[in-house]
């Protein structure tokens, strides 16, 4: 049920509260409040206007005589003056300001049986029953027309108050519900306090565990860069490393050799069995034949053989190379085992660690800039292979497992900011008076309109669902409470503004050829939070008006007082 303001009826029926003790008789169409200007039974003062004055017989004689209306309270004769709201008259009494205004609110109908109220001067003797201000048919008096409007109060204040008992049990439950939701705004709201109490504290110690990770990161570094010098960066000596690469190529070459005399030696016999044949062809040919070709062939095998022949294999140079092809272990050749277990750099990184223990740290530190400056030009400049990242692959485990320590700690405390970022945010944020919205944080409602299904999540996003499925559309993100005015009809059937609390929502699905989609969300006091109307104001500005218990006057007493505005 939605709870609507009733200014017309409120303000009148504060003044027939009074007029139980006004016992003359005032003339038609008078409210008790207004009883005091009619007394006089010869002159009449007008109300706003003390300086003139008429015979009491023009009051109500169908004739406007006062600027202000007053002497015709009982019929439409100054109905051409603006009407003002029965508050705005009273807060105009005694006024002279000479305003055009009507002084009176309406003609004034007793209504017994139900409550009075005024009708709009306009619609006295109109020809029209106005039952829902004047049930008792009085504005009518005239029967214009012959129009007779009996009196029906008996029968609409009995429905009347039938649907104002269901208002007021209606408006019970509005305000228990609002008590649990200030109630279930306060303990949220200390929670959030007390997370955000836990999290500074677990933020400080996760930047403490930062910084001594960083440190223990540091000595790891520092120690693995040290064992980096001593080992030549292999966990053996250079001259090692390079015993290594020489004895492997050697193996090389020795095959290789081995492989070329075996080749040699199987060219050697294949000629000595060629010059064996050309021999003898020369001794069985016959001479006598006479065969070009074969003579030619003889002679120049005779010119081959007669050559001067250096041996083909020197002797001793064989020696040699049958020494050189046998394996070290086989010859006296080098001794790589030794070579292999040398480690000269160790030594030396020794002799570097003990001198830097006898300068001073800051010379220490500059030997330190100065070598990784002359370092980094030899790398820049093409003469030294660039040294590895820290977290390259050929980093060490320790260092890679102190790293990822730190890194993993690192992640941690981003997380618990992040965290308390949001809880300091939510703490910051206007939840309304009393911070009551704060309890309605995350619910949804949801309402069918047209083709889509819209939905209103409290404080985080109002979205657009269509209902032929396919994703929805976001109408907007949470960005503030404030406050609107909007126009509503009273029960006399005039336009008033009335002020409201609203949420509003924006950045939300890009429209377009038109602005980013917001929407304002109108709250009304109501005993459930509901969607009662939603519009597309302009395009992709939505509005929605949504009941709630939060936005009911009272109820704040019984939960406590109020918290303080920065806990709002
Ligand atoms: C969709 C809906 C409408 C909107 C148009 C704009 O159809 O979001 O509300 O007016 O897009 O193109």
């Amino acid at each position: 049920m939605r709870f609507s303001q009733s200014l017309f009826l409120l303000a009148v029926a504060g003044s027939g509260a009074r007029a139980s003790s006004d016992k003359t008789a005032r003339p038609r169409g008078v409210a008790p409040d207004f009883a005091k200007y009619y007394q006089d039974s010869k002159t009449f003062t007008c109300i706003s206007n003390p300086a003139i004055q008429v015979p009491f017989a023009a009051v109500n004689d169908d004739y406007c005589d006062c600027p202000d209306g007053s002497d015709e309270p009982g019929t439409s004769a100054c109905s051409h003056l603006s009407h003002k709201s029965p508050l705005d008259v009273a807060d105009r009494f005694g006024s002279t300001d000479g305003s055009v205004a009507n002084a009176l609110p309406g003609f004034y109908c007793k209504n017994k049986g139900h409550r009075p109220a005024y009708v709009p001067f306009q619609r006295v003797n109109d020809g029209i029953c106005d039952y829902e201000l004047c049930c008792d048919g009085s504005d009518e008096w005239a029967r214009v027309g012959g129009t007779k409007c009996e009196d029906r109060c008996k029968e609409i204040g009995k429905k009347w108050r039938k649907e104002e008992e269901q208002r007021q049990k209606s408006m019970t439950t509005a305000l228990r519900k609002k008590q649990a939701l200030l109630a279930e705004a306060k303990r949220l709201h200390r929670e959030i306090e007390d997370q955000t109490t836990r999290l500074e504290a677990e933020v400080k110690d996760a930047e403490a565990q930062v910084g001594v990770l960083e440190n223990e990161l540091k000595a790891v570094e520092e120690a693995e860069r040290s064992k980096t010098v001593r080992s030549g960066g292999k966990g053996k000596g250079k001259v090692s490393a390079l015993v290594g690469v020489a004895k492997a190529r050697v193996e090389e070459l020795r095959d290789a050799l081995l492989e070329v005399r075996q080749q040699r030696d199987e060219a050697q016999s294949r000629l000595a069995e060629l010059e064996s044949i050309l021999s003898k062809f020369k001794v069985e040919y016959n001479p006598n034949f006479n065969d070009e070709g074969v003579k030619r062939a003889v002679r120049s095998w005779e010119d081959y053989a007669a050559r001067d022949k250096t041996e083909i294999v020197n002797q001793a140079r064989d020696r040699d190379l049958t020494e050189i092809a046998k394996t070290d272990s086989e010859s006296s050749g080098v001794d790589w085992e030794h070579w292999e277990n040398e480690d000269e750099g160790c030594k030396e990184a020794d002799l570097i660690y003990q001198l830097a223990g006898y300068l001073p740290p800051s010379v220490v530190a500059f030997i330190e800039e100065k070598y990784l400056a002359f370092r980094s030009f030899l790398e820049t400049s093409g003469f030294l292979a660039t040294a590895p990242e820290n977290n390259s692959p050929t980093e060490s485990k320790a260092v890679t497992k102190a790293r990822d320590a730190l890194k993993s700690q690192e992640d941690t405390l981003r997380d618990l900011n992040n965290k308390l970022r949001d809880q300091r945010t939510d703490l910051e944020t206007d939840y309304g008076p009393g911070g009551i919205f704060r309890a309605l944080k995350g619910q949804c409602i949801s309402r069918d309109a047209g083709e889509y299904t819209y939905e209103h999540c409290f404080f985080q996003e109002t979205k657009q669902i269509s209902k032929k499925g396919g994703s929805s559309t976001s109408m907007g993100r949470f960005n503030k409470v404030a406050s609107t005015v909007v126009e509503e009809l009273n029960d006399a059937g005039d336009i008033v503004l009335i002020e409201k609390v609203a949420i509003e929502y924006d950045r939300g699905q890009h429209c377009w050829n038109g602005p980013n989609r917001s929407t304002k969300v109108v709250l009304e006091c109501g005993e459930d939070n509901e969607i009662l109307k939603t519009a597309e104001d302009e395009k992709c500005v939505y509005s929605m008006l949504v009941t709630t218990p939060a936005v009911c006057p009272g109820g704040e007493e019984s939960v406590g007082a109020s918290p303080s505005k920065d806990e709002l």
